[in-house]
């Protein structure tokens, strides 16, 4: 697909401040006219949110891990094809909280499914689309949870085990170190002032080579 749009996403363990810094970078770009779509994922579309309601809240039955990882694929195809591929057609910057690398991260590296597979679904729902700069506020675990857990009770993911997202934290850097001109790693232990001036030294490399 040729898009005359951009696709920027946003990665990270529990309580990096993902949500937080959202807005700080649409703001960077529209300071500098670009016409901005804020999203998230799992969700996005009013079917995919529902999705995301399946797969964040406890429920009465366990959701089988091959059901988590199918919902997150069904739930991206479905913001795909209404909200990310018609923004980016029309020429609009996509900035999505989260998008596959989450994948490969929370089910690869935390449920241990083989990222082969991850790839053969993200080939079927993707179409070799993928973000065109992803910025991955990096945190040790503790301190990520301790700060979500200030912010609201746990849902599903976030009642998992430290050693969980140990690995979903390595798949990330992983991930990072493999592409590093898609990558951008900031340190999100900093203070949050740091933190924006370093995801801003990012956005500004990344727009002075559109
Ligand atoms: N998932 C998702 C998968 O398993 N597979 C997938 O393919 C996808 C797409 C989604 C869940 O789904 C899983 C991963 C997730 O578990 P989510 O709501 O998107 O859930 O993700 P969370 O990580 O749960 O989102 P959080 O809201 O918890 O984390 P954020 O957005 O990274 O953190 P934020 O911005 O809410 O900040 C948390 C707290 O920290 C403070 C903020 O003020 C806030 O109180 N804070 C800072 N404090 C000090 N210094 C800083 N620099 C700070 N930055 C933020």
């Amino acid at each position: 697909m040729t898009k005359p749009g951009k696709f920027i996403s946003l990665e990270g363990v529990e309580g990096v401040g993902k949500t937080t810094n959202l807005e700080y970078i649409a703001d960077h770009l529209k300071s500098v006219g670009k016409k901005i779509v804020i999203t998230r994922e799992p969700g996005g579309t009013p079917i995919a949110e529902k999705i995301r309601g399946l797969l964040l809240d406890h429920g009465d039955e366990v959701l089988c891990k091959e059901s988590e990882l199918l919902l997150m694929f069904a739930a991206r195809a479905q913001h795909l094809d209404t909200v990310i591929k018609p923004a980016l057609q029309a020429g609009h910057w996509v900035l999505c909280d989260r998008f596959t690398d989450a994948t490969y991260a929370y089910q690869g590296g935390g449920r241990d499914f083989l990222m082969q597979d991850i790839a053969w679904m993200e080939g079927f729902v993707q179409k070799g689309l993928k973000p065109d700069k992803t910025i991955l506020l990096d945190l040790d675990v503790e301190t990520g949870l301790k700060r979500a857990s200030k912010r609201s009770e746990p849902d599903r993911f976030e009642s998992e085990k430290k050693v969980f997202f140990e690995k979903v934290r390595q798949v990330y850097l992983n991930r990072a170190e493999a592409e590093p001109d898609r990558f951008s790693v900031v340190d999100a232990s900093l203070s949050l002032s740091q933190v924006q001036e370093a995801i801003k030294i990012q956005l500004d490399d990344f727009l002075s080579k559109e």
